[in-house]
């Protein structure tokens, strides 16, 4: 998978990706993440990249020339759709996640200031995602969620491949929770593991795991 995303941010985003899973992905060539500066894309002499909005109002808007530029030079290599990170968005979910692991190619598209100017969203977004019902700052951080929760799912990104179908969202498990997990040591202060964990009783441990989900 090729990830493509554009940001005013990209120090904001590059250290998540330099640590633990999404490390290991990177390293593994399971996914290539290209994080770009939009205002690198600015023909503007002071690299501007917002101005104010037509019939007053507050705030700033990012505007159409950095944006198209960088947007249209990308889909030269990246042929995958333009997601455009807005609180306005359809709310991401985990089923949204497995079907955009699917694809070979993402655009991500991160919002600053008011928003963006709306020719973008008409000419150039093909999908508009929020994280949930509240209001962030830009949409870095629902890019780093939304890339985390679909590069976790790509084919040999966590090692065991049961474990994705183990977890809590997937349809497998119905919209179940988990039971609960413990490791060692069995007694910490006195809070012991069941007893039934550490009896190798693998029908009595399952029998405790169904009967235990939360
Ligand atoms: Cl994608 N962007 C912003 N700015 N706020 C959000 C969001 C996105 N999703 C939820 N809140």
């Amino acid at each position: 998978m090729r990830v493509d995303i554009l940001t005013l941010f990209p120090s904001l985003l590059l250290p998540y990706f330099g640590e633990s899973i999404l490390k290991r992905a990177l390293d593994s060539k399971a996914v290539e993440i290209h994080v770009h500066d939009i205002r690198d894309y600015s023909l503007d002499k002071h690299k501007k990249v917002d101005d104010t909005p037509y019939g007053g109002g507050a705030g700033m808007l990012m505007t159409c020339q950095p944006i198209f530029d960088a947007i249209e030079q990308l889909k030269t290599f990246n042929k995958g759709p333009v997601i455009y990170l807005t609180p306005q968005g359809k709310v991401f979910k985990q089923a949204k996640a497995a079907s955009l692991a699917k694809s070979t190619n993402l655009i991500f598209l991160c919002g600053r200031y008011e928003g963006i100017d709306y020719r973008v969203r008409e000419a150039l977004v093909d999908e508009e995602i929020s994280i949930g019902d509240y209001v962030l700052t830009g949409g870095e951080l629902a890019a780093l969620v939304v890339v985390d929760a679909i590069v976790r799912l790509l084919p040999g990104v966590l090692g065991d491949e049961k474990s994705i179908h183990h977890d809590s969202f997937s349809s497998a498990f119905d919209g179940k929770k988990e039971h609960p997990h413990y490791t060692k040591p069995a007694d910490f202060r006195g809070m012991k593991v069941p007893d039934v964990l550490l009896s190798g009783n693998h029908a009595a441990i399952e029998k405790w795991r169904k009967d235990h989900l939360q």
